[in-house]
């Protein structure tokens, strides 16, 4: 076990999370008591615009993997436009390795609530939809307490604190279809019909939900906007780096010591993060990780010190996503770990374009044959092959996604994969698993 210097200590900053370990943190009683809804009162008396100048002052960028500057999606809203404005919350999360939105939804509830409120107004929405993922029953219980809550107190419904805005709050549960995490899928889910991403543009921004102006954010982003109303757009920049300002909240899981959420300054390292966590657990070396989650290409023990922010990340070759940091060690088979999430892939594939639907069928039987000790030479050509068919030819992110870890898992760690189809490594699957991909 390592104890943290004082200058890695100093990157963490609970800011979103600061809430979660106080007790009823998740009513409204005790979430007033610690500001809680201080932000809309102030929001409220200020003019949308300057609102939505805030969020681009404060160099915001979303959290739900892509790291769109918010302020400038706000913007896209056309105003004066007649038409009926939406503000939608992924709540999502369903990425391998995620798991920022589920907590803070769980933990503290009404600063989602009260983050929706400020960009619904910022927006000129009167309706708003928070669409959490089926699973997490717990949360979508939370959240659906704090939107009576609220409207209790007067914070939603009719004729907001006087103020004459009117807003409504729909907490609405998908089916669990990883898909509907893609920003258009949710939608046409929303709207009742089978969740497959539409083509864009046009986007979300002028044709969303019932083809109205539709802000799309994922939770962190929204919960993120409270703070920095109450504590302005310098004081949020004085964390993180130039272009990825603020606190972010990385999800640590796998082999180490203390996995959970620890909420830093953007810009820190795993090695820092490392050194916050505990370190590896006893007997592990670190040997491969993702960056942000299983989309995300594979970094190893070489980028312990790559900053772990939008450039940083991207300048190492990889994504930085929803900050799902996985660690893996030199008791882990980088081969077998990228066949358990090309299943996953397989198996979310919502089916609608070609390269995605049949290329993660096919790689799922390679990985089957290289990992029952069948495989051939030709076999790492035809992932090769395969992985430049769907990256950049598949209709939406998911297929691009999953080529990730099988492109680095070769770049790094061709030997592992050599080992298998020369027979010094032994089988990990049986001859009967080699059918019914
Ligand atoms: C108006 C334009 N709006 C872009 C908007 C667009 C969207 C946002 C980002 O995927 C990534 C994906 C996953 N006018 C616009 C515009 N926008 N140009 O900006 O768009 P985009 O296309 O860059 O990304 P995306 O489709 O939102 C998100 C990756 O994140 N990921 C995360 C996956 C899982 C979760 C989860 O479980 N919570 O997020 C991990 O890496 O692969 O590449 O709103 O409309 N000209
Ligand atoms: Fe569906 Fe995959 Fe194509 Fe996306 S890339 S539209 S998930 S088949």
């Amino acid at each position: 076990m390592t104890t943290p210097r004082p200058e890695t200590l100093a990157k963490l900053t609970p800011v979103l999370t600061k809430r979660w370990l106080s007790p009823d943190a998740w009513r409204i009683g005790t979430y007033e008591k610690l500001d809680g809804y201080a932000a809309l009162r102030k929001a409220l008396k200020a003019h949308p615009d300057d609102l939505i100048q805030l969020i681009k002052d404060s160099g915001l960028r979303g959290r739900g993997g892509a790291g769109f500057p918010t302020g400038l999606k706000w913007g896209f809203i056309p105003q004066g436009d007649g038409k009926p404005h939406y503000l939608v919350v992924n709540a999502d999360e369903g990425e391998p390795g995620t798991c920022k939105d589920l907590p803070l939804m769980t933990h503290d509830p009404h600063s989602l609530v009260e983050g929706v409120i400020i960009a619904s107004y910022a927006i000129r929405a009167n309706r708003a939809y928070i669409y959490i993922r089926g699973e997490a029953v717990h949360a979508a219980r939370r959240l659906r307490n704090a939107v009576q809550e609220a409207q209790a107190k007067g914070y939603l419904g009719r004729n907001i604190l006087g103020t004459g805005f009117d807003l409504e709050l729909v907490v609405h549960s998908g089916a669990g279809a990883y898909i509907c995490g893609e920003e258009t899928a949710l939608l046409d889910s929303l709207e009742g019909f089978r969740g497959q991403p539409r083509l864009r543009p046009p986007f979300p921004a002028t044709h969303g939900l019932y083809a109205s102006p539709t802000v799309v954010n994922n939770v962190g982003t929204i919960a993120s906007v409270p703070y920095i109303v109450l504590g302005g757009a310098d004081w949020w920049k004085t964390m993180g780096t130039e272009k990825s300002s603020g606190p972010m909240i990385y999800s640590l899981s796998g082999r180490i010591a203390n996995p959970g959420q620890y909420e830093c300054t953007m810009g820190v390292t795993l090695r820092e993060l490392l050194e916050l966590a505990g370190g590896m657990q006893p007997g592990h070396q670190l040997r491969f990780w993702t960056p942000g989650g299983s989309s995300t290409p594979l970094l190893t023990a070489e980028h312990l010190d790559v900053p772990l922010d939008f450039e940083g990340v991207a300048a190492a070759g990889s994504i930085l996503g929803t900050t799902a940091t996985q660690i893996f060690s030199d008791q882990d088979c980088p081969v077998y770990a990228t066949y358990r999430w090309l299943e996953f892939y397989h198996h979310e594939s919502c089916g609608k374009c070609t390269p995605c639907r049949e290329g993660n069928y096919w790689m799922v039987r390679v990985y089957r044959r290289i990992l029952a000790g069948q495989g051939t030479h030709e076999d790492l050509d035809t992932l090769l092959d395969t992985c430049d068919n769907i990256l950049g030819r598949s209709f939406c992110g998911l297929g691009d996604g999953a080529t990730s870890s099988v492109t680095s898992s070769l770049k790094y760690f061709k030997q592992d994969y050599l080992d298998y189809i020369e027979g010094r490594t032994a089988p990990k699957l049986s001859d009967k698993q080699l059918v019914g991909a």
